[in-house]
């Protein structure tokens, strides 16, 4: 077993899936587990900065072992938007409802549905860091389905399937989503140790 290592995120739903994720094989410690309630400012232009960012913070603060997720929608017909912005599109952060009304409406008329999501997790292992991605394609549905997971889930259909990652159990959408591929690849490089 591996030493303790901090999940950097305020996001309970990404909480919840990467330690869903991880099991026993890490011994995962929650922003709340180390007393840090800071907001850490996201303002980086690409995934793997603001990922950097989150997780630099932590290490320097706290000096532990840890890791952030800097993830997001990208939409080929809208320019790869969200993107970095996926958590604040419609102005205020984590407003999932408002955030998927504008990506409807921002694609209404238009054909091309082609998406994907994609993580960039920064580890910081004894002081180094290291960089590890995901990324999943799909299509964005003309309307929300589903209950499940968080964010873009009910618009989101994963290649493949004909259901979204909102209609998947936690377990599912772990075996395929962009999260999951990058947590796989941490997972193996902590084991390969
Ligand atoms: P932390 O920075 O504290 O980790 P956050 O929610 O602000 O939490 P991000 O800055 O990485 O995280 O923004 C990610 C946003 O992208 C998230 O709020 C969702 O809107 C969207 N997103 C990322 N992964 C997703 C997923 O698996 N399902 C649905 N939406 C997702």
């Amino acid at each position: 077993m591996p030493n303790p290592i901090v999940f950097a995120t305020h996001n309970n739903h990404k909480l919840q899936e990467v330690a869903a994720k991880t099991g026993n094989q890490l011994q995962l410690l929650s922003l709340t587990d180390i007393g840090c309630t800071e907001d850490i400012p996201e303002t980086g232009v690409t995934f793997r900065e603001n990922a950097s960012i989150k997780s630099c913070y932590i290490f320097n603060n706290y000096k532990v072992n840890c890791f952030a997720d800097d993830s997001g929608l990208e939409i080929e017909a809208l320019n790869n938007e969200p993107g970095v912005y996926s958590a604040r599109y419609a102005g205020e952060h984590g407003n999932h409802e408002a955030n998927i009304e504008k990506v409807l409406n921002n694609l209404k008329g238009i054909e091309n549905r082609k998406a994907r999501f994609r993580t960039v997790i920064s580890l910081i292992w004894n002081g180094e860091e290291h960089f590890f991605e995901g990324t999943v394609n799909g299509t964005i549905r003309h309307e929300r389905v589903g209950a499940q997971g968080f964010g873009y889930d009910p618009i989101f259909e994963p290649e493949g399937y004909t259901i979204t990652f909102a209609e998947m159990s936690m377990e599912e959408k772990n075996r395929i989503s962009h999260r999951a591929i990058a947590m796989e690849k941490l997972i193996a490089f902590l084991n390969a140790l």
